[in-house]
């Protein structure tokens, strides 16, 4: 465990060839691709919101390293269990951009029919689990998964995904403690962006990382600079092949940094100071990535723009069809709670749809 922070790809953009994963120019690309494509959503989920057209935009922009680099070191097997800010890992494994706006419009076309929050995406063909609201609890979820796994002499792993301000709860502790004593393939990703809404990292812990936990439980615990795509892909692959090789569980801190509100509810102009948001504008992954493929001759202007010009009319071709989908069935909202309807749902139900009759 060290507390140094690996850094493949410095902020101008120059490499430490003896840590720079070989990569091919096409893969580089599409890590460039998955980052871009999460900022673009971004973009207009939190003007929507402000539109009045969403309910509500948890956004991750500055983050998007951190999940897509660790997301790229996974194959489509292994089990993710999100936190809220990483959508990339779904669209990594081809959830497309209208599968996300129906969700988050929470239309009749949305995998759940709207019993998520937006944002709260459950993309269960892909592996990737529902996101849980409440703080946490994908953790011991995860290690669950991994338990299950190595009793079946599977090959995959499983990798959950957090905040700084989760590894204060509970289940965080339990989950890596379990995780260490049985050696599970577990990979435990914490985004470590500084704040949990307005509670900054210093009233979280005392200790002097997250990182440093790791040494407690009797895991690997790794620091790596999260808004370097290729630093959190390198650490996230060591700590994928360990998990295979049956070596158990690691605990990764991307150090990076909320770049917007933490959500459409929130304003972080009157907590956080000014000098630090700009200070961390600098630092931002996406561009940072694109001097490092500048750097390296792969940049292609024109295969850029292109890009960015496709997935912006994706997303506009997206929202158009999410707003002309009818809401779900009055009916789905007992529909997926159990493996069968309960009496109790049943009669709930039937409550319901006497005190609505206009609704469908
Ligand atoms: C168990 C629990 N406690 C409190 C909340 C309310 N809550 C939602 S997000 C959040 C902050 C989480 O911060 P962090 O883990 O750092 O994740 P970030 O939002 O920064 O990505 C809190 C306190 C919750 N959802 N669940
Ligand atoms: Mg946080």
């Amino acid at each position: 465990m060290s507390g140094k922070l690996l850094q493949v790809v410095r902020e101008d953009g120059q490499v430490e060839k003896a840590l720079e994963p070989r990569l091919s120019d096409a893969q580089l690309k599409e890590l460039y691709k998955h980052m871009l494509q999460v900022r673009l959503v971004d973009e207009r989920g939190m003007l929507l919101q402000r539109q009045g057209r969403l309910g509500f935009y948890i956004s991750a922009e500055g983050q998007e390293a951190v999940h897509v680099g660790a997301g790229y070191a996974l194959e489509p097997e292994d089990w993710y269990y999100p936190h809220y800010r990483d959508p990339g890992v779904g669209m990594m494994r081809g959830v497309t951009i209208q599968e996300m706006f129906h969700q988050l419009y929470g239309n009749r076309a949305d995998a759940t029919h709207g019993k998520q929050m937006p944002n709260h995406y459950s993309w269960k063909d892909r592996n990737v689990v529902s996101v849980s609201s409440p703080l946490s609890t994908q953790i011991p979820q995860a290690v669950g998964t991994a338990y299950a796994m190595k009793y079946r002499g599977q090959r995959h792993v499983a990798m959950a995904s957090f905040g700084d301000g989760s590894t204060s709860e509970g289940d965080f502790h339990v989950g890596l403690n379990f995780a260490a004593v049985w050696k599970l393939p577990c990979i435990f990703l914490c985004n470590n962006n500084q704040w949990a809404i307005s509670v900054p990292l210093s009233k979280q812990t005392a200790s002097e990382s997250i990182a440093i936990k790791a040494l407690a439980y009797g895991m690997e615990g790794v620091r790596v600079d999260g808004n370097d795509v290729l630093a959190v892909y390198r650490a996230s692959k060591e700590a994928v092949d360990r998990a295979r090789r049956g070596e158990g569980p690691t605990l990764i801190e991307a150090v990076t940094y909320r770049m917007s509100s933490h959500s459409s509810s929130d304003d972080a102009t009157r907590y956080t100071p000014k000098e630090e948001l700009e200070a961390w504008k600098r630092k931002d992954p996406i561009l940072r990535f694109e001097r490092y493929l500048r750097n390296k001759g792969v940049w292609d202007q024109a295969w850029a723009d292109q890009l960015r010009e496709q997935t912006n009319a994706q997303v506009a071709q997206a929202i158009q069809l999410a707003e002309s989908q009818p809401k779900p069935k009055l009916g789905s909202i007992v529909d997926d709670v159990f493996a069968e309807r309960t009496p109790q749902l049943e009669e709930q139900l039937a409550d319901l749809q006497r005190t609505h009759p206009e609704v469908e």
